[in-house]
């Protein structure tokens, strides 16, 4: 059970292996988003903290145990990590269900998931290998090494908090870089305690992993432009998703890339209707709909869509609001004020273009189930592609129903969108199935289920959903950089004012 004492609990934050406040002492306060209480104090870190951090996290790189730790030794220290998760999932999954309004439900699948990331990317470790190249000229050993790029800045969203840092904190720790990271201002109770009782037990050496708890503008920026941070993985919004880019681009950083989407959910007439009515549902209203991946676009074939319209409207007025503790919920809060906003604007924006609201459409009262933060599961109809209701991310449960003719202009629907995160297609056929998952622009094609994620598929986006590409053999990429060895066991000599080529 969910213990919501009142009583404001105070968080230190985790830099080179130490608990510290911010330098300037300040605070602020993070919300249970259930009750619109606020219950804990974490450190305001600024420029200043952001400086001592990154430097901890240099000196990590630099000197000390972790470069001299070998890859199978990192591999040890991940499998333990992973350990770790396992054995203390349900209290990192309830600190996540207080700080962010995440039902327990979803936190129990998370937790127990997490561990998964940490195996393989620990398996991974000693399996990054360079190459002997058989280069081209006589008298030469040449070979290509792989390393690490160095201190890594992760700037990272309340919407699925330690889930979103796993995606790059394994991969990251296998390449062998080290790490600071900014959580969001909503949601940094979990990776502290996170902190607290995996990063400090595993057996990582101080500085490898530090934390600066703050705002976006006064910790995130500084971090992304410190000049000593090689790298920035991102998962947050479009517009700060840009902002991060510019800024990092100033010291020609790497970077990654997570941002919004607007995802098609596809349904053919040939599908299996029960299937994709639950896929709908999943795709939109899981976890309030506050996910990159929502199917906040419902594609339906004209030839079924009052028949679909019915059975999907029939099961999303089941979907039980309340309390996120309660593993009965299916709905719960809306995690921030100015997203709960945001959303009852685009219901707003959607009625004034005319789109038929046949669901929900506002906030939800206490006796729905509701209470401060509540929206409920809303669905539009006669909604056109070009309405900004089907265009822009609302990141809540609200869905937009778009009628086509054919494949062609499901496709042509589709990729009219800036963003290319995700999709789904709903089909019986095989041919469809593979022609539509060639056709559509998105970095995720699911085929008769939808929300499906593992550590070892790639994920990210196309367009302006994002650079770079998280989980899978892929990810571990973005940590590495090559380094190309020339030996020349031959003569040497040629004319010095000439580039050596093979003649
Ligand atoms: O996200 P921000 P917000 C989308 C969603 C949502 C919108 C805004 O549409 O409505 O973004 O949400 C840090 N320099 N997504 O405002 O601002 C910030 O502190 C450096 C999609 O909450 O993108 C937090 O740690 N960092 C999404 C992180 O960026 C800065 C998840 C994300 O916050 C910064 C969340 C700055 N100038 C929202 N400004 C997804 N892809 O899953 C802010 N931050």
């Amino acid at each position: 059970m969910l213990d919501r004492t009142t009583q404001l609990k105070s968080y230190q934050t985790y830099i080179d292996g130490r608990w510290t406040d911010a330098a300037s002492g300040k605070t602020f306060q993070t919300f249970d988003p259930y009750t619109g209480q606020p219950w804990a104090l974490l450190p305001e870190c600024d420029k200043v903290d952001v400086d001592i951090a990154v430097e901890a996290a240099f000196r990590g790189f630099e000197n000390g145990p972790w470069p001299k730790t070998t890859a199978s030794a990192r591999g040890k220290i991940m499998r333990r990590i992973a350990q770790l998760i396992e054995q203390h999932a349900e209290h990192l999954g309830q600190v996540e269900v207080r700080d962010n309004g995440k039902l327990i439900s979803e936190m129990v699948a998370q937790t127990k998931y997490m561990p998964e990331w940490f195996y393989y990317y620990g398996g991974l470790a000693d399996k990054i290998q360079g190459a002997v190249v058989a280069v081209d000229r006589p008298d030469h050993f040449n070979y290509i090494l792989r390393e690490p790029v160095g201190v890594c800045a992760f700037i990272t969203p309340w919407n699925s908090p330690l889930m979103l840092t796993t995606w790059k904190l394994a991969p990251a720790l296998a390449a062998g870089c080290t790490v600071v990271i900014k959580p969001s201002e909503y949601t940094s109770a979990s990776l502290l305690e996170f902190m607290k009782l995996v990063i400090a037990e595993s057996g990582l050496p101080p500085g490898v992993v530090n934390v600066v708890t703050g705002y976006g503008a006064v910790a995130g920026e500084p971090l992304v432009a410190h000049p000593k941070v090689a790298k920035v993985a991102f998962t947050g919004g479009s517009a700060t998703g840009a902002r991060v880019n510019e800024l990092a681009a100033k010291t020609f950083k790497k970077v990654s890339l997570e941002l919004g989407g607007k995802s098609p959910n596809i349904v053919f007439d040939d599908c299996i209707i029960d299937d994709a009515v639950s896929g709908a549902v999943s795709g939109i209203f899981a976890a309030t709909g506050q996910t990159c991946i929502a199917g906040s676009r419902l594609l339906l074939q004209e030839t079924i869509h009052d028949q679909f319209v019915e059975k999907l409207v029939g099961m999303a007025k089941t979907a039980k609001l309340g309390d996120p503790a309660l593993t009965e919920t299916q709905v719960g809060p809306v995690t921030t004020p100015p997203q709960y906003q945001k959303i009852l604007s685009y219901i707003d924006i959607a009625r004034g273009e005319g789109a038929k609201c046949v669901l929900g459409g506002g906030a939800a009262q206490k006796e729905e189930g509701g209470g401060q933060y509540f929206i409920k599961p809303t669905i539009f109809t006669g909604v056109s592609n070009r309405m900004r209701i089907a265009q822009e991310e609302v990141f809540g449960p609200v869905l937009s129903v778009i009628k086509f003719k054919d494949e062609d202009e499901a496709i042509e629907i589709a990729n009219d969108i800036a963003y290319g995160l995700g999709a789904g297609v709903w089909t019986q056929s095989l041919k469809r199935a593979h022609t539509m998952a060639r056709r559509i622009k998105a970095g995720t094609v699911w085929i008769n289920t939808y929300r499906a994620v593992s550590f070892m598929m790639p994920f990210g986006g196309y367009k302006a959903s994002g650079l770079g590409r998280e989980n899978g053999v892929e990810a571990i990429e973005g940590y590495l950089q090559s380094k190309s060895v020339w030996i020349n066991n031959g003569p040497g000599g040629g004319n010095p004012f000439v580039m050596k080529t093979a003649s």
